[in-house]
């Protein structure tokens, strides 16, 4: 290709990707170079030489948040100058993540790009993410990761292409130079996989019967033409159904995090007398799913739980289940369902990734994380949208409402109270100290007394791949106390603001009689001792946490 140019750079020494991908303020990706930087990377870490990319597919798309379009532009330039023949790109370079990795399987794709930084705000003075997916679907493994970061730090020049902006307003096939451009409809191919998993009879036959109502907080962001098309134009929920469900690049100045603190107009429409039967709220880019029934919050801890246990309701599991898993900080309710299913249930680091192996190698079918995702083997994402049609499934199957199957659920398992602190935007030196100070003692906590509490273990959560052998050490330092209540505490790995203290706090009730506490008050004891364990106002100088969920 004649405007092929091959460009001088200098390396960035922070392109260290986090939890998932790189995530950054806009004005930093904006630097000369520096997604050129990371691009050119990648394609270096993964080996896309001009020759090797020849018959190589590159799945391309974004949560639409400031700068998407932008950086697809410029990756598509760089893709074609590094001699990939293929490209497919979402439409107005939309595309949700597990939808992006929907089309990654389907088409067999050497690996996608995702633009996003998931629940992080978006606007010219938020963030901005990227992260790339290999083959499976999945987010690149941490050796991956960490190939491409090394890559990072040598780099000296990348390949481009000079060439007017790709007109991707329109699906169809365009050519630039050797590579074919497709652009195709975001929803088309996921909408169709989902049809594929779940009784799409049944659900529309729950949500058009006149008794059931609900609402789906698209949070301005990505999941918005997915719930529109598939909520109310397949499946008959009446339009308005679907708040928010139109993606802005900033989001509409709001956070696109589903949780309680976030989803206030949503939440407000699940309680009181006149609450909707079934609420659902999802991320930026899509992946991220809160549930609530009418005047009832389910935590992401026990959706998973509830999904495990009433998967065999659903047709795409109706087989069974090959094993589930959670990461570390997830609560334990999973495992008693898997228990009393026999299946195994594994216990990875947190980050979606740590999943990639086991569900490639059929070890597990369903897996989740306490951060409001849940997942299975149909894509290597957690995906949003799947675990509200997920739950849509379950209740036209079981025709209760989601507070009666959550209160079944507690008599027969006992409940996992659960609740996690955060402390946002503290000086990263004072958080790693805190983190220092704790590893120097967790080692001698175990036998220990802390309240009324014993403790069994207390160590650094070392992780080993059961598929490749790999080990990820440093994954957060855990208290796990003999009746089951366990205190953990990690940084974050997806802010862009000084560092995130996490404290995850769990506790569990096998009286029935006691299942129905707040959350706050069921654990205050534990919430009590977990910051005076790790000494949180010293480090932080904060008394109490900014964010709880
Ligand atoms: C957070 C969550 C983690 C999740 C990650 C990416 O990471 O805790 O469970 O996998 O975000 O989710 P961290 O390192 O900040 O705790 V998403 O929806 O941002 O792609
Ligand atoms: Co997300």
């Amino acid at each position: 290709m004649t405007n092929r140019k091959t460009i001088a750079t200098e390396p960035y020494s922070d392109q260290k990707p986090g939890t998932s991908g790189l995530r950054k303020k806009v004005r930093l990706f904006q630097q000369a170079h520096y997604l050129e930087n990371f691009v050119q990377s990648i394609f270096d870490a993964t080996d896309t030489g001009v020759d090797s990319a020849s018959d190589k597919i590159l799945v391309l798309g974004g949560d639409g948040r400031f700068y998407n379009i932008e950086a697809l532009q410029t990756i598509i330039r760089m893709a074609a100058a590094n001699g990939f023949k293929r490209v497919i790109a979402g439409q107005n370079g939309l595309l949700s993540t597990p939808a992006a990795s929907c089309i990654i399987r389907k088409y067999h794709a050497f690996g996608g790009i995702i633009l996003s930084a998931s629940h992080n705000p978006g606007g010219p003075e938020a963030d901005f993410g990227i992260k790339f997916n290999g083959a499976n679907g999945g987010p690149a493994s941490e050796e991956l990761t960490d190939a491409i970061f090394r890559q990072s730090l040598e780099i000296a020049q990348y390949h481009i292409v000079e060439t007017e902006d790709i007109d991707l307003a329109r699906t169809g096939s365009q050519q630039l130079g050797d590579m074919r451009i497709e652009v195709v409809d975001p929803v088309t191919d996921y909408a169709e996989l989902m049809q594929q998993l779940f009784d799409f009879e049944r659900i529309r036959a729950l949500l058009t019967g006149g008794t059931f109502s609900m609402r789906f907080d698209g949070m301005n962001a990505i999941t918005g033409p997915y719930a529109h098309r598939i909520l109310e134009q397949q499946l008959g929920a009446p339009p308005g159904s679907v708040m928010r469900g139109q993606p802005m690049p900033d989001f509409g100045g709001e956070h696109p995090d589903p949780n309680l603190a976030h989803a206030t107009d949503l939440q407000r429409r699940m309680t009181g007398g006149d609450a909707a039967d079934f609420g659902a709220a999802s991320d930026g880019d899509g992946d991220r799913n809160m549930i609530l029934g009418a005047n009832f919050y389910v935590t992401p801890s026990d959706s998973l739980a509830v999904l495990a246990a009433n998967a065999s309701l659903v047709p795409g599991y109706s087989d069974g289940l090959s094993g589930v898993a959670r990461s570390m900080p997830t609560s334990q309710a999973v495992d008693r369902v898997a228990a009393a299913l026999g299946i195994p249930c594994f216990e990875t680091p947190t980050g979606w990734k740590f999943f990639g192996n086991l569900l490639d190698a059929g070890q597990i079918t369903l897996c989740g994380e306490e951060s409001f995702g849940t997942g299975s083997d149909h894509v290597r994402e957690k995906d949003g949208l799947w675990a509200v049609l997920f739950w849509l499934n379950v209740l036209a199957a079981r025709g209760e409402s989601v507070a009666d199957i959550m209160q079944q659920h507690w008599r027969r398992y006992g409940r996992d109270y659960y609740t996690r602190h955060d402390y946002e935007a503290v000086a990263s030196d004072s958080a790693q100290s805190l983190i220092e100070a704790l590893r120097q003692k967790i080692d001698s906590l175990a036998g220990q007394r802390l309240g009324n509490y014993e403790i069994e273990l207390a160590d650094d959560f070392s992780y080993t791949d059961p598929v490749d052998g790999s080990s990820s050490r440093q994954q957060g330092l855990r208290i796990l106390m003999r009746d089951g209540a366990r205190i953990i505490y990690r940084l974050s790995g997806t802010g862009t603001e000084g560092a995130t203290l996490r404290v995850y706090i769990e506790g569990h009730e096998t009286d029935p009689a006691l299942q129905n506490e707040d959350p706050q008050q069921a654990l205050a004891e534990l919430i009590g001792l977990a910051s005076q364990l790790a000494e949180i106002e010293h480090y932080t100088g904060r008394s109490a946490a900014d964010v709880v969920t």
